[in-house]
């Protein structure tokens, strides 16, 4: 419901700035400025709105879509089944919109961000092409100070009582220091950073660095365009096929019949990847191998992430969960006839402590004779050089160059801004030893700031649009309360916020998550440092924070 308020006005003088306060350069007056235009930074302007609060989004490239306006990619679709993969919070939306496939091409999902912007009249509510570059908050005022630059016009500033960092985890594009990168001859691309105009690799010699969620979709692509391609592999992955295939109607119209419950039902699930195959309450010790053999057998042919979940204890036991990997390591050694090549393929590492990949071809693409396979732990990339890549052992010679490196995940886009919360702490100072959050939502000494999918949240291991509903919810609730009780600040205090960083790595230890490089650890960018980020457990999650805001936002100082 709007308020019948005008915009920035307010009976009990909370909200809203009045003229008295005159920053340099003057800034709009806001309730909520809401960083970055994806799925969490249109919900949150949708929400804001909703509440009646004067509400901006800031975003700096030109058009809403966050990942899926950057990762363009060849072969870039979405990992979770796009029935799933969408905002349930509109009925009509949900009903109306029809995906073409079983999993969404990114085309496909960045006319979804478009179609969500345009029906709900979200474009006038965002300012495109700025950047924030520096976040203050002003302790005499109650509020930020927000600075950035426009494309066009330079200098911007905005002040808001709240902001809402929607910037994604997964937004900061990692490029490893790779010695002469900078002096190769040819193109240079990072999957995260993809042209807008199309790449056409035909009778080209391409190099894929990277094997994780972007390279396994990627190189079955880029293989069937290029003259050669090599790909150089530090982490062997482990993917489950997709199947992926045009959207059945009638599998359509059934969850269409019921869409809410069967999103509700998804959420409440394990984990909450809805996965249209349930998690099984089993321990996978507990059965003989044929009928732990079957149960791999039917989440494979399902495809996506069921195979976790097959057993209770895949990410717990380590015997479990060697089962499960022996299970893939023998699908790719069935799928790759060569010995040497299906060696390197299969992982050795815990399965599921990386994100697990759903691919299409990914393994059988190797058994192309125009693809080879380098190991680059047995002979390690010495430096890029004019013509391709040398390793300790041989230069390639290569046309094209493709990052598929990953992100900064989770930390790194906060980490490069210049954000200041009481006493002009830095937020670079704040986590210098790791990411410190209350509910992964906000942070003590940094009021008002919320923090869409930050460190301490269980985003990362659920449908993220399930996540990003909640977090946007939660966040508009609690503003709106707060304009209610008519206070101005609300602050995570230090004790709760180290609470919750124990309770997320006492929750992680109890699991095998613990025990590879990847970027929910911060272990794949060089001096991060090794903490887990995300929270296990998004029902659990859910309820915990309702009750906070239930007991009057227990954990929190409210001023
Ligand atoms: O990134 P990654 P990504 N030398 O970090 C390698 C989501 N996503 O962009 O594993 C050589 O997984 C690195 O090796 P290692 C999804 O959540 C979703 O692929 O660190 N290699 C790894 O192989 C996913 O988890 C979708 O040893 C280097 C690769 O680069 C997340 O994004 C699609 C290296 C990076 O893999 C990230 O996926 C795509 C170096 N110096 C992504 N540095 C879908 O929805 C890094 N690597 C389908």
């Amino acid at each position: 419901m709007r308020s019948e308020l005008p915009i920035g006005a307010r009976p009990d003088g909370a909200f809203g700035y009045p003229a008295l306060m005159n920053p340099t350069p003057p800034a709009p007056m806001l309730d909520v400025l809401i960083i970055g235009a994806g799925f969490a930074g249109m919900y949150m302007l949708f929400e804001a709105r909703r509440h009646g609060l004067n509400a901006s989004v800031v975003e700096a490239t030109g058009s809403v879509g966050g990942t899926w306006y950057h990762n363009r990619y060849p072969g870039a679709r979405v990992d979770i089944p796009s029935m799933e993969y969408s905002f349930g919070f509109d009925e009509a939306l949900q009903q109306e919109w029809r995906w073409s496939e079983h999993y969404a091409s990114q085309p496909e999902l960045l006319r979804y961000a478009n179609h969500v912007a345009d029906r709900f009249g979200l474009r006038d509510g965002i300012q495109f092409n700025r950047r924030v570059t520096q976040l203050a908050f002003d302790e005499a005022r109650s509020c930020w100070d927000v600075r950035g630059v426009d494309e066009a016009c330079g200098a911007q500033a905005w002040c808001a009582r709240f902001v809402v960092m929607a910037c994604g985890p997964l937004s900061s594009p990692n490029t490893p220091e790779f010695a002469g990168l900078e002096s190769f001859s040819g193109p240079v691309y990072h999957t995260a950073k993809w042209p807008h105009e199309p790449v056409d690799f035909t009778g080209l010699r391409v190099a894929v660095v990277g094997t994780g969620s972007s390279a396994v979709q990627a190189i079955p692509v880029i293989a069937k365009q290029a003259r050669e391609l090599s790909v150089f592999q530090r982490t062997a992955a482990y993917s489950v096929p997709a199947h992926n295939g045009p959207l059945d109607a009638q599998f359509e119209a059934r969850i269409k019949a019921d869409y809410s419950g069967f999103r509700a039902r998804n959420a409440r699930m394990h984990n909450a990847i809805g996965s249209l195959a349930p998690p099984i309450q089993t321990s996978a010790l507990a059965v003989d191998a044929g009928t732990r053999e079957a149960a791999y057998e039917e989440r494979w042919r399902i495809g996506g992430f069921g195979l976790l979940a097959a057993f209770a204890d895949t990410l717990v036991d380590p015997r479990s969960n060697e089962f499960a990997a022996e299970f893939v390591r023998n699908k790719i050694r069935a799928a790759v006839p060569d010995p040497r090549t299906a060696a390197l393929l299969c992982p050795t590492h815990t399965i599921g402590c990386k994100r697990l990949c759903i691919d299409t071809d990914y393994y059988i693409t190797f058994n192309r004779p125009n693809v080879r396979l380098i190991d680059v732990n047995a002979d390690p990339i010495a430096r890029i050089t004019p013509r391709g890549v040398k390793t300790t052992q041989q230069e390639f010679e290569v046309d094209a160059l493709v990052l598929a490196t990953g992100f900064d995940a989770i930390t790194g886009t906060l980490m490069r801004l210049d954000l200041q919360g009481r006493g002009g702490v830095t937020i670079q100072d704040k986590w210098r030893a790791g990411p410190l959050t209350y509910l992964g939502l906000t942070i003590a000494g940094f009021p008002n700031l919320f923090n869409v999918i930050g460190p301490g949240c269980p985003a990362p291991f659920t449908n993220v649009m399930v996540s990003i509903e909640h977090h946007v919810r939660w966040i508009a609730q609690c503003i709106a309360d707060m304009r209610a009780r008519g206070r101005t600040t609300i602050e995570a205090t230090p004790e709760a916020e180290g609470a919750w960083v124990s309770h997320v790595n006492q929750v992680a230890q109890a699991t095998l998550y613990m025990t590879c490089n990847s970027w929910y650890l911060g272990a794949n960018i060089p001096g991060k440092p090794r903490m887990f980020m995300p929270l296990l457990g998004f029902p659990q999650y859910v309820d915990k924070c309702a009750a906070v805001a239930r007991n009057g936002y227990e954990g929190f100082a409210l001023a």
